[in-house]
């Protein structure tokens, strides 16, 4: 059988590194994609190996005739859609250029499959953050949506139109609708890397406390390298089908902190209560995490909750990682590769 080709949009981001270094795994050719600005930011395919086993491309989602140039110069077997600007906070101050990348900027690589070639599987990066203020305990497949950022607004889209390619024109497009996934690799905008990054800079001396926004938010955290095999799962399936992948767990942030606080060693204590709520050092009674009311949300996602029964049923995919070994990766990387 002849060698894959894949596209992976985002590439220099944490799940592109992660899902281009799974691919590698299974023989594929790989072309990855990212934005003229963002050249120099390849720290993390640096970091996992495989920064020279990759073809780059420039490709920005905002402009039609860059993607379609793409799909004229190779034939993929399967694209995966990764690329979004991808911070939830963000959007709420960028919500033109939120809406245009991570919202219309799937329907133009799926209009550009559809005039180019049907043939190709088209994989869809959709987000827990759709479901927002929830309307049950646990979402699966058929939970409602109701997204509370334009971020969320623009996943929403890019989900539906998928989903509507898949029918109208008998495409294989299909979205993994993946909960909060994390990795030593994650955007140290994030609120886990955040954490971690942060304490590490505090023992370190490099930082006299960490500001946090609203610490009782739950999520549903997995680890980033189980969560992209996943994604290739779906595009093996026989009939294209969208599934969630998640823990079926949720833990507020504190809860977060409180675990890589233990796993370091510190001594703690929290004190106070609303935004004055602060986490002492209890070795020199100096503050490490304070609140900061500018880190609210306009709207917040309180809780998030996945089921993902059908995944572990139809694609054989477990979570393998609980929270405590993911803060222990975490951090042991973090150590590592700290000021090198
Ligand atoms: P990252 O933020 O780490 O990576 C996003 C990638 O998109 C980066 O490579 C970024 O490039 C690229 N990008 C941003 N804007 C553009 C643009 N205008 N044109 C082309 N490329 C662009 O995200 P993750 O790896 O964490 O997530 C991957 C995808 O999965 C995203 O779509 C995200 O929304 C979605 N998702 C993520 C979840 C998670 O928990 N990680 C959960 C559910 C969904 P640059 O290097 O310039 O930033
Ligand atoms: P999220 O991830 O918004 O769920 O989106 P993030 O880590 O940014 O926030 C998680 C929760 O933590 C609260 N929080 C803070 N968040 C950040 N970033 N910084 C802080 O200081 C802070 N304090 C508290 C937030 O309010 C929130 O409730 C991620 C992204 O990867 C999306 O692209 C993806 O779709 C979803 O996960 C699933």
């Amino acid at each position: 059988m002849s060698k894959k080709t894949a596209l992976i949009t985002g590439i220099s981001g944490q799940d592109g590194a992660y899902l281009a270094q799974f691919l590698l795994s299974k023989k594929y050719k790989i072309i990855g994609t990212d934005r003229r600005s963002a050249r120099g930011n390849n720290w993390r395919l640096n970091r996992l190996g495989i920064l020279n086993k990759i073809i780059y491309e420039e490709m920005e989602l905002g402009e039609l005739y860059e993607i379609q140039k793409i799909f004229k110069k190779y034939r993929f077997d399967e694209v995966y859609n990764l690329a979004a600007q991808s911070f939830v906070a963000t959007s709420f101050n960028s919500p033109l250029n939120t809406s245009n990348i991570t919202g219309l900027g799937v329907l133009r690589i799926l209009e550009t499959i559809k005039s180019i070639n049907k043939k190709i599987k088209f994989y869809q990066a959709s987000s827990s953050e759709m479901f927002g203020k929830i309307t049950e305990e646990r979402q699966n497949e058929n939970t409602s949506l109701n997204p509370q950022s334009p971020y969320a607004i623009s996943k929403v889209f890019g989900h539906y139109i998928t989903d509507n390619y898949r029918k109208s024109y008998n495409m294989f497009a299909v979205s993994g609708i993946l909960f909060n996934h994390e990795s030593p690799l994650r955007g140290e905008e994030f609120v886990t890397r955040k954490i971690i990054l942060g304490l590490i800079k505090i023992l370190n001396g490099d930082l006299k406390y960490l500001e946090l926004g609203n610490i009782y938010a739950k999520r549903d955290w997995g680890y980033a390298k189980e969560y992209v095999e996943a994604m290739w799962k779906m595009l093996q399936q026989k009939k294209p089908k969208d599934f969630v992948i998640s823990t079926g767990k949720t833990y507020d942030i504190k809860h977060f902190i409180n675990l890589s606080t233990n796993y370091l060693g510190l001594k703690t204590k929290w004190i106070g209560k609303g935004i004055n709520e602060k986490l002492i050092n209890l070795k020199n009674s100096k503050i490490i995490i304070k609140i900061n009311p500018q880190l609210f949300r306009p709207s917040e996602v309180n809780v998030l909750k996945g089921n993902s029964s059908l995944a572990r049923s139809k694609l054989g995919w477990t979570p393998k990682t609980n929270l405590k070994k993911l803060v222990k990766i975490m951090i042991d990387e973090e150590i590592k590769y700290y000021k090198k």
